[in-house]
């Protein structure tokens, strides 16, 4: 199939474009470096130098044999996201093109309206030009599980039966967001279902947790195909912020009382979700919703374990309480349903000793470029 990707460039867009190349599709990538440049401009570099997209693409064709196309623009222009959906005719399009960290879109008005703009107008374009130029394509959006919030009953996938006095109807699930980042996705979400609703566009919506790790099946053959592996307070996720912070010895930095629980998964099961939502795709006028991550975890599990296999390897590791700089709840329910993916064929790469000390192994071979100062700087919500 024809697979295009928005924000090809990302920690999750450059690996699923080698995976479904090397499954067989014909991929094309579209990036304007949005990430690579909020990172420059807030000083929160990888933990090591990442090659361009043109390096990246060179490097795989010369590896694998496949080859990816690029394109580079602002899918936030009309004129880039026609362009480029004219020419490359689409099946099914990935669409990753937002600016993902939720602690950057709270930092200050300026990033809360370069979120809102772009995650809206990105999608909005692609929703425009799949009409125009491919309305029978597939879309696969990257929703996040943060969409539905810590609600103190049972998450379910996407959708709710509601009984009110006599009478029922199925609801999208209720949604209650804590950033603006995560509400841009609720938005999203919601331009996607009146759009499929009155166009008949095919949608499937993923609701992702926080992805860890920066292995996958395709980067074995050479570094210079790894992701960004992100490890400052704005753009890592928490779990790889805690293994570099055991390998710098630096106190692990819970939030809060560290209850705060979600849904997790290994950067290795995000390409399979795709590849698996891509292959079952949403009919015309049908939204497709899945919640997609592998277990569940609090922060305070994720510290354990890291100091467990951080001791293990030797290294001193040590948690610090810091004041939740986020305004989130510390303490709460959470069960959400995560059904759909596996009945579709996902084997989960599961959070082992072993999945664990392989990252923090590559991570200790990077440690002399850790930069201490980039990973706490307190960007608070109130
Ligand atoms: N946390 C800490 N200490 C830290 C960093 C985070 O205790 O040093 C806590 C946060 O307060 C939060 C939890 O860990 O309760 C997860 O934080 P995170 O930074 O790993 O994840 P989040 O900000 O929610 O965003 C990430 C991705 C985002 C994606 C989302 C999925 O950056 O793109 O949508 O995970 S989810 O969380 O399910 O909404």
């Amino acid at each position: 199939m024809n697979v295009l990707i928005l924000g090809g460039d990302g920690y999750l867009g450059w690996p699923t474009a080698m995976h479904l190349s090397a499954h067989g599709h014909t991929v094309a990538v579209v990036d304007n470096y949005l990430r690579r440049n909020i990172c420059r401009e807030v000083n929160a570099q990888a933990l090591y130098p990442v090659p361009n997209l043109h390096e990246r693409v060179r490097l795989w064709e010369s590896l694998s044999g496949h080859r990816i196309q690029t394109y580079f623009g602002d899918l936030a222009q009309w004129d880039v996201t026609a362009d480029v959906f004219r020419d490359f005719q689409p099946e099914v399009v990935v669409h990753y093109a937002e600016q993902p960290s939720a602690p950057y879109s709270m930092l200050d008005r300026r990033s809360a309206t370069l979120t809102l703009n772009n995650n809206l107008q990105v999608t909005a374009n692609m929703v425009f030009a799949v009409r125009e130029f491919c309305p029978d394509a597939h879309i696969v959006k990257l929703g996040t599980m943060g969409e539905y919030g810590t609600p103190n009953i049972d998450i379910e996938e996407g959708w709710l039966d509601v009984e009110h006095k006599g009478r029922s109807h199925r609801f999208m699930y209720p949604r209650q967001a804590s950033s603006l980042y995560h509400t841009t996705k609720i938005m999203d979400t919601d331009l996607l279902w009146f759009y499929v609703r009155t166009w008949g566009i095919r949608v499937t919506d993923l609701m992702q947790g926080p992805v860890y790790g920066v292995f996958t099946q395709e980067t074995g053959h050479d570094a210079g195909l790894l992701p960004f592996f992100n490890y400052d307070e704005l753009f890592g996720t928490v779990l790889n912020r805690f293994v570099v912070q055991a390998v710098a010895g630096y106190p692990l930095t819970v939030y809060g009382q560290g209850g705060q629980t979600r849904g997790y998964l290994n950067l290795r099961d995000t390409l399979s979700c795709v590849r698996l939502a891509m292959e079952n795709p949403a009919e015309r006028g049908e939204l497709k919703i899945f919640n997609q991550f592998t277990e569940t975890f609090s922060v305070n599990q994720l510290a354990e374990m890291v100091c467990r296999v951080g001791k293990d390897m030797g290294l001193g590791v040590t948690v610090q309480n810091l004041p939740n700089p986020r305004k989130e709840l510390e303490k709460h329910y959470y069960n959400p349903a995560h059904t759909g993916l596996i009945g579709l064929g996902l084997e989960p790469t599961l959070l082992t000793d072993e999945v664990l000390g392989e990252l923090m192994e590559f991570v200790l071979s990077h440690r002399e470029r850790i930069d201490k100062s980039v990973i706490f700087r307190g960007v608070k919500w109130a």
